[in-house]
C-alpha cells in the first residue's frame, strides 16, 4: 500500500482535473470529457480519499453537494432541497445497498425501478392548478428560474387535469430526444455553430437560453417522477397520480418486491435501452413506501432510500504504454496503441488501433498519454480522445516508421492514400497475414498465429500453396506439436480442398474482395480462369462494384506470382471452379481408383474428393478396369487382388506426389 505522501500528487492532480472538467461542463456548457470519464476520475479520487482521509480538503470535488448556478437568471430557493443520487456501479453495489436498507428497517422492502433519464432535473410549482414557476436543480438548494423556457415544452401541463390541490410541487427530467438532438446538431452545423456534445448537454444548454423562442424550436421533452403531495403514500402511487394530472411519466417502470427483481429490470434494460428514443444511463431505484423512505432518511448528500444503478460505461480512460506497428497481409502498416488493460462493457481492452499516420498526427497521441477508449458497436475498441491535461512532461511526439518494422524495407505511401505500405511482397508479416486469412476463409482449424510464425520463420511456408506441402512428420517436429495435432492439421488442409470456389476466392486475399464480394463474383464467374480473363469494365459493371475494386482484381491476376499460385492451388485440388463446371485439373481424367485400408491423413471421403477433383473416378471393387489402388494400413483382399491383376498400388504419399508434380519453384530467399 502506498503512503499518503506518495498518493498526494495524484490526489492533487485529480482535483485540479475534476475542477477544470466540472467548470467546463457546468459554467461553460462545453464538456471536455464524457460523464463516464469524469465519473472514473471522481471515483479514483474518492477511493484515494477513503484510503487516506487525511488528504481530504474542503475544496475537494468530493465534498461538494452540487454545483453553483451560473448567472443570467433569477435565483430561486427550493422549498424541499433537490437531492442527487448515490451511484451503484454494478450488481454487487446494488445488492449491498439492498441489504443495508433491510438491516436498517428490519423488514422486506418494495422498490420502484425507473429508467434514469439523461437530461436536466427540473422543479415545477403549481398553484390552483396552474404552472407558476419552473426552476433548474442548480446546487440542489438554489436553482435558476426558467419558467418561460419550461412553458415551451409541449408535454408539460400548464394547467393540471382533474381536481388539483391548491399547491403542488412536481419534479422531473427535461430531456432532448435523440432524434431532436440529431436534428438540432444538423442545424447547428449548417449554421456554422459548434455541435452539442450529447443530448444531456444540449438540454442543459437549451434550458439556459435567455430567448424562449430558441428553446421552443429545440423541442425538449419531459418525464415527471416526484410529487410532494400528502395524499399519496408511495412512489408507485405518486407516478400514477402524476399521470392523472396530465404529466408524462415514463411507462418503463416496475414495482419490485426484492433486489432480484430490481436486478432483472436493470438487466433487461441494459440492452433494450438502445432502442429507446432517448438516452438513459441507468436505473433509479427508490424505496416504494413513503413511511419507509422517512425512516431511512438522508445522508448529507443523498437520500438513503434511492440509488442510481449505472450501466457500465462504454468508454474509459487508460494509459498508452507503447505504440507498435503491425504489418497486415496487404503490407499496410497499422499503428496500434498498447494500453494498460482496462475493463470496458464487460471485456478487457489492452490495444486500440490508431489507423494510420494521419490519424496519429491528428490525435497527437504519445506514449505515456492518458486516452479515452470506447467500445464501438460493443466489439471493436476505438480511441475517442487524448486527455492532454494528463500528459507527462517528457512525452514526445510519435514518429511514424520510415522502414518496415518486419523486413526493414523502406515504406511507401502513395499520393492521396491514407495507408503506408511495405512494398516487399516477401515481407514475412504480410505472408503471415495471408496464411492466417486463408485459414480463416477456408475454415482450416488448428493453424494459429504461433504456428504460422514458426512456419513462415523457418521459410517452410512462403505462400498459402506451401501449406499443402506440409507433412505430418515435418509438423510433429515443430515446437509444441504432437503427432496427433500434426495429423489433424494435415487432415484439415486436405479437407479444405472441398471448400467451395467462393471461399477459395475470398481466401486469396485480393484487395477489396471480402466474403460477400467473393460470393457475388463466384456466382457470375464460374471459375478462376473466367474471372482472371475478365476485364475491369465488365467486373465494375457487375452489381455496381467500384472501379477501384475491379482494377484491384485485374492487377492481382496480372502478377506472375499470383499466376503461379493459382497453378499450384489448382494442382493441389483446391476448388477454383464452381462445382458444376468442368474441373480445372484433369490429371486423372478417365482413370479409375479403388481405396482400401486406413490412410495416414486422408479420410475415405477426403481421398475420394481429391481424386474426383482431378478428374478421376472412385469405385468400390478392384477389377481389370481399375487403374490404381490407393492402399493404407490393414488393407485386405483388395490389395491381394490388385497385386494379382498387376494394378498400380499407391500409398497416400505417392498419391499426393502425383498431385504436387506441377509445383512452382520456391521464392529465391527460401
Ligand atoms: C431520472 C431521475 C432522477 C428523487 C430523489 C433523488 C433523485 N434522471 O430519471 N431523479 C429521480 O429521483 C430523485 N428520479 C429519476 N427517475
Amino acid at each position: 500500500m502506498p503512503t499518503p505522501d506518495e498518493t498526494k500528487p495524484r490526489v492533487l492532480e485529480l482535483r485540479t482535473l475534476l475542477h477544470e472538467w466540472g467548470s467546463a461542463y457546468y459554467v461553460l456548457d462545453a464538456p471536455k470529457v464524457s460523464d463516464a470519464v469524469y465519473d472514473q476520475h471522481y471515483q479514483e479520487l474518492k477511493s484515494l480519499e477513503t484510503d487516506f482521509p487525511e488528504l481530504i480538503t474542503a475544496d475537494s470535488p468530493t465534498q461538494r453537494v452540487g454545483d453553483k448556478p451560473a448567472s443570467g437568471f433569477v435565483t430561486v430557493t427550493h422549498k424541499v432541497p433537490m437531492y442527487s443520487l448515490d451511484n451503484a456501479f454494478g450488481y454487487e453495489d446494488l445488492q449491498k445497498w439492498g441489504e443495508k436498507l433491510r438491516k436498517q428497517v428490519d423488514k422486506d422492502l418494495e422498490f420502484v425501478c425507473e429508467l434514469k433519464i439523461d437530461g436536466s432535473a427540473t422543479a415545477l410549482s403549481y398553484e390552483a392548478g396552474f404552472l407558476v414557476r419552473g426552476a433548474t436543480r442548480g446546487d440542489g438548494t438554489e436553482g435558476e428560474e426558467i419558467t418561460q423556457n419550461l412553458r415551451t415544452i409541449r408535454v408539460l401541463p400548464l394547467k393540471l387535469l382533474g381536481t388539483a390541490p391548491p399547491t403542488l410541487e412536481v419534479r422531473g427530467e427535461a430531456f432532448m430526444p435523440r432524434e431532436e438532438f440529431e436534428r438540432n446538431n444538423r442545424e447547428r452545423e449548417a449554421n456554422g455553430e459548434k455541435r452539442f456534445a450529447n443530448p444531456r448537454n444540449a438540454c442543459a444548454g437549451t434550458l439556459r437560453q435567455l430567448d424562449a423562442q430558441i428553446v421552443a424550436a429545440r423541442k425538449l421533452n419531459f418525464f415527471a417522477y416526484t410529487v410532494h403531495y400528502s395524499e399519496v403514500e408511495s412512489q408507485w402511487e405518486a407516478l400514477s397520480a402524476l399521470e392523472t394530472w396530465g404529466f408524462r411519466v415514463n411507462p418503463n417502470r416496475k414495482l419490485c418486491r426484492n433486489i432480484e427483481e430490481v436486478k432483472a429490470f436493470c438487466e433487461h434494460w441494459e440492452t433494450e435501452r438502445e432502442n429507446l428514443p432517448y438516452d438513459t444511463d441507468g436505473v433509479v431505484i427508490k424505496v416504494n413506501q413513503f413511511v419507509d423512505q422517512a425512516e431511512l432518511g438522508f445522508t448529507s448528500k443523498f437520500p438513503r432510500w434511492a440509488i442510481a444503478f449505472k450501466y457500465p460505461p462504454k468508454e474509459m480512460a487508460t494509459q498508452v504504454e507503447a505504440i507498435t506497428v503491425q504489418v497486415g497481409r496487404t503490407g499496410t502498416l497499422t499503428p496500434v496503441a498498447e494500453l494498460t488493460p482496462v475493463l470496458i462493457s464487460g471485456s478487457t481492452v489492452s490495444r486500440v488501433t490508431l489507423h494510420n499516420q494521419d490519424r496519429i498526427e491528428q490525435l497527437d497521441v504519445r506514449v505515456g498519454d492518458t486516452i479515452v477508449v470506447r467500445k464501438a458497436g460493443e466489439i471493436i475498441p476505438e480511441i475517442v480522445q487524448v486527455l492532454g491535461d494528463l500528459r507527462p512532461e517528457n512525452a514526445v511526439p510519435y514518429r511514424f516508421p520510415s522502414h518496415c518494422p518486419e523486413c526493414s524495407t523502406a515504406v511507401v505511401r502513395s499520393d492521396g492514400e491514407a495507408a503506408t505500405r511495405c512494398p516487399n511482397l516477401q515481407c514475412p508479416a504480410a505472408i503471415r497475414g495471408q496464411i492466417a486469412h486463408w485459414c480463416s476463409a477456408l475454415e482450416i482449424d488448428g493453424i494459429g498465429d504461433k504456428l504460422i510464425a514458426q512456419l513462415v520463420g523457418s521459410c517452410k511456408v512462403q505462400s498459402v500453396a506451401d501449406l499443402y506441402d506440409l507433412s505430418p512428420d515435418f509438423l510433429s517436429g515443430l515446437e509444441r506439436m504432437g503427432k496427433r495435432s500434426a495429423l489433424k492439421i494435415v487432415e484439415q488442409l486436405q479437407n479444405s480442398r472441398n471448400q467451395p470456389w467462393h471461399r477459395v476466392l475470398h481466401g486469396l486475399g485480393i484487395r477489396h474482395v471480402g466474403e460477400r464480394v467473393a460470393k457475388e463474383l463466384a456466382r457470375t464467374f464460374s471459375s478462376i480462369e473466367a474471372l482472371g480473363s475478365a476485364n475491369a469494365t465488365s467486373i465494375a459493371a457487375l452489381y455496381g462494384f467500384g472501379e477501384e475494386m475491379a482494377d484491384g482484381i485485374v492487377e492481382w491476376f496480372a502478377q506472375p506470382d499470383n499466376q503461379q499460385l493459382i497453378a499450384r492451388l489448382s494442382a493441389y485440388g483446391l476448388g477454383l471452379t464452381a462445382k458444376t463446371e468442368s474441373m480445372v485439373s484433369r490429371i486423372w481424367a478417365g482413370k479409375t481408383f479403388v481405396i482400401t485400408g486406413t490412410l495416414p491423413t486422408l479420410s475415405r471421403e477426403a481421398c475420394t474428393e481429391l481424386i474426383e477433383s482431378h478428374g478421376g473416378k472412385v469405385t468400390s471393387s478392384v477389377s481389370s478396369r481399375s487403374h490404381y489402388l490407393v492402399a493404407g494400413e490393414n488393407a485386405g483382399s483388395k490389395l491381394t487382388k490388385a497385386q494379382e491383376l498387376g494394378i498400380t498400388i499407391l500409398d497416400e504419399a505417392q498419391l499426393q506426389a502425383m498431385v504436387q508434380a506441377a509445383f512452382a519453384p520456391r521464392s529465391p530467399d527460401c
